[in-house]
């Protein structure tokens, strides 16, 4: 059992991002189920998130997505998040909603598209000057639907172009973040499916280039902690964005559907040594689904990396390293289930206390009456979404 003061060290240094899109309305291709209370502006946003940094201590950051949080004056922006103890982690960029987009953006035959395209992902570097971001995250819907439908390798060609054009404007201290998907919205190729062509970009790139792992963007049973230690190995595990999926791309609470899944990836940042935030892997959530109120879905997601975290954190590394030298095959697989079968609830209770909070984020939440406050205040205006 490792020392539990160093554990709980570890947990309190952990930080982990939230989603800003999370707290506005979001849905499925199908529908979008409109929430009361949910936030009209980048601003509420902003409120909303610090809520969840209030009642759980280790999510004072707030990523944003552009064009959904596009505010006249983003310095303004960063100094309201600031007052509110949040600041403005990695700024999305958005190449998959315009009509211009259909085929594609930065990878589309159309060179003014792909003009337009690097355009935005500049502005999103201004972005990052305005408010102190230091990562450029970028996902691309870009890919092809049918056979023959575009060259695959030019497409490649017109990536790399728009990549470069993008890392050389980065300023001091910022990264770019690339992440892949595996598909969806396109269905027979997409331009950047999976780590292996995110990372050659990245190495193209130079060091400043780096990979996003959502965990929502494998096919089924990939396994997601390889592909974590490895990217770890080539020091280009730039970050993650975190959330559950049971068939695709679902976006659900992170650790809802697979736990164990979550449990084995943080032991392999663990092992590493990357949970210490001086060593650069973003913990960002992804999960935005419909059905659920969304600031306590958030709070649940940011508790269940906790618990996976401290369960990393609590493996016999000793007694693991001993039963792996010695080809102890059930005695090593035993050390690690000991520390993921640990009830860490009561440890992240204690550590909450430590830090000044209620054990019971949850609860201490939807006690605090900021739920009913919200549909009460945001009665006007156009509930923020990323679908209608
Ligand atoms: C994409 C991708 C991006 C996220 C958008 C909303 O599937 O995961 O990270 O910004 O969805
Ligand atoms: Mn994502």
């Amino acid at each position: 059992m490792r020392d539990l003061t160093a554990v709980k060290a570890a947990l309190w240094n952990h930080r982990i991002e939230l989603p800003s899109w999370a707290f506005g309305n979001s849905g499925t291709r199908f529908k979008v189920f409109g929430q009361p209370g949910v936030p009209r502006s980048p601003f509420e946003k902003i409120c909303d998130a610090a809520q969840v940094h209030q009642y759980t201590g280790v999510a004072p950051a707030m990523a944003v997505h552009i064009p959904w949080d596009r505010v006249a004056d983003y310095g303004a922006l960063a100094a309201f998040a600031a007052d509110n103890g949040i600041a403005i982690g990695a700024v999305n960029a958005n190449v998959f909603q315009d009509d211009d987009y259909k085929l594609g953006s930065v990878c589309h035959p159309t060179a003014a598209v792909r003009a337009k395209a690097v355009a935005h992902l500049l502005e999103c570097v201004d972005i990052m000057d305005a408010t102190g971001s230091a990562d450029l995250k970028l996902w691309f819907a870009d890919g092809t639907n049918y056979p023959g439908q575009d060259d695959i390798a030019a497409r490649q060609d017109r990536l790399t172009s728009a990549l470069h054009s993008v890392y050389n404007r980065l300023g001091p201290g910022h990264r770019m973040l690339l992440e892949y998907k595996l598909f969806e919205p396109s269905f027979y190729t997409t331009d950047v499916p999976d780590w292996g062509t995110a990372l050659l970009h990245c190495q193209a790139l130079g060091p400043r280039a780096q990979v996003v792992v959502d965990t929502g963007h494998h096919a089924p049973g990939v396994n997601i902690e390889f592909i974590v230690a490895l990217l770890l190995r080539a020091g280009r595990l730039g970050g993650f964005d975190f959330n559950s999926r049971f068939y695709a791309d679902d976006d659900l609470m992170v650790g809802s559907a697979d736990p164990f899944q979550l449990f084995r990836i943080m032991h392999e940042v663990v092992t590493a040594g990357a949970l210490d935030p001086a060593a650069g892997v973003a913990f960002m959530l992804d999960q935005s689904h419909n059905i659920e109120p969304k600031i306590p879905a958030q709070i649940r997601s940011v508790m269940n990396v906790q618990e996976a975290t401290a369960k990393a954190l609590l493996v016999d590394t000793d007694a693991l390293r001993a039963a792996q030298l010695a080809g102890d095959v059930l005695g090593a697989n035993a050390v690690l289930m000991d520390a993921y079968h640990t009830d860490v609830r009561p440890l992240l209770a204690e550590l909450r206390e430590e830090m000044g909070l209620d054990p019971d984020p949850v609860a201490a939440y939807l006690a605090s009456g900021y739920g009913e406050k919200i549909i009460a205040e945001r009665a006007g205006g156009s509930p923020a979404s990323w679908g209608a």
